[in-house]
């Protein structure tokens, strides 16, 4: 077991997971614990950098990323970032996916956000008639995107202008980390972390989404026949909104347990806008169900973590999890019947093996 929180994917660009043992009865991520994705080298910008707004607006303005908190109202949300490719490696068993960062439980995390709201921004500057949706782009160059640019994403003018989205300048109550996008990043609880642009410097109003490489090619739903290497702007289905999702986070995959009462703990994210409303454990390969006792308070932007009690014996098991959501959704079986070219939102059941040892 190691002491670094974070497990390394790769260095360049720098992508790590937060293990699960950091991850576990933490209902706020340490921001040194907090799951790093990046597409490209991080660009060290200060507090000088400029963020330019334009597009379909009264008054293109830039704006000093050090000025936007002294310009606009403080603001505080608590939400989950997930990646859409977090919980990846439950695909691997169905079918490989070259070229893409094999993540497990742990491409998401929870933090305190502050900044202002990117709706006072933009009343600020004035939105234009026929303006439908509002890009990002970041700082980073990305040799992921064919030719090389920019990250960038987008996002419905509906959701720009809500309460919950925000252009972060801390996280935890600390000024935001170089490689959590310093000094601003944007934050769309609920939306996949793609869409949250680090090392913000442009904010352009649209009235069609973006077709930045990560926004209209990448970061899509393709059929499983598809060669992501053909894929186009537009094919495949974009990714907004998270998929309902949960993971057993203890005992970890493969350890050994003692046989008699566990103690199974884990998370749930709804996504989008809605709740996650109960979670059900399974020791018995889903013949029967108990339901886990949910921490915290219910709220869309945020995960909850949960324990559950379960009676092992001895030998080896697979615990599973499902989350239901408000909508009386549930987490679909397997992930062979979600697998897609580029492994994104596989979130079928939790499914944890251990060997249990005579107690
Ligand atoms: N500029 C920029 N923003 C970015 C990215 C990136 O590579 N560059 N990665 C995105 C992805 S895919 C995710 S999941 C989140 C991760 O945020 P974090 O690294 O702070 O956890 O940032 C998003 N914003
Ligand atoms: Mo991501």
């Amino acid at each position: 077991m190691s002491d670094d929180p974070l497990l390394v994917h790769e260095d360049d660009p720098y992508n790590a997971e937060t293990r699960t043992s950091a991850l576990v009865g933490r209902e706020i991520t340490p921001n040194e614990a907090f799951y790093v994705r990046n597409h490209g080298p991080m660009p060290r910008l200060s507090s000088e950098a400029r963020i330019r707004v334009d597009g379909l607006v009264e008054r293109v303005t830039e704006f000093a990323a050090g000025e936007l908190a002294d310009r606009f109202e403080s603001h505080e949300v608590t939400a989950t970032l997930q990646c859409a490719g977090n919980r990846r490696t439950g695909f691997l068993d169905v079918r490989d996916i070259p070229g893409e960062t094999p993540w497990g439980p742990g491409a998401t995390g929870t933090a305190r956000w502050r900044g202002v709201r990117l709706r006072d921004v933009l009343a600020a500057v004035g939105v234009r008639e026929g303006a439908t949706h509002v890009g990002f782009t970041g700082a980073d160059l990305s040799d992921a995107a064919d030719p090389p640019s920019e990250f960038g994403a987008s996002i419905p003018l509906a959701k720009a202008m809500s309460d919950e989205v925000l252009l972060a300048v801390e996280m935890n109550g600390e000024a935001l980390p170089l490689e959590h996008g310093a000094p601003v990043r944007v934050v769309v609880p609920g939306w996949i972390g793609a869409r949250s642009v680090k090392w913000l410097t442009r904010v352009e109003v649209r009235d069609a989404p973006s077709d930045n490489f990560f926004q209209a090619v990448s970061y899509r739903l393709l059929p499983a026949e598809t060669d992501p290497a053909d894929a186009g702007p537009g094919d495949g289905i974009s990714l907004g909104p998270v998929a309902l999702n949960c993971d057993i986070l203890d005992p970890a995959t493969g350890t050994e347990v003692h046989a008699g009462g566990v103690t199974v703990r884990g998370y749930a994210y709804a996504g989008g806008e809605r709740i996650v409303t109960r979670v059900d454990v399974s020791i018995d390969g889903g013949e029967s169900w108990c339901q886990a006792e949910l921490l915290g308070e219910a709220d869309p932007w945020t995960w909850r973590l949960w324990t559950c009690d379960v009676t092992l014996e001895p030998g080896t098991t697979t615990i599973l999890a499902r989350a239901w959501d408000d909508t009386a959704a549930a987490q679909p079986e397997h992930a062979a019947s979600l697998w897609n070219p580029k492994g994104y939102a596989n979130n079928s059941w939790a499914r944890v093996p251990v060997r249990v040892r005579p107690a």
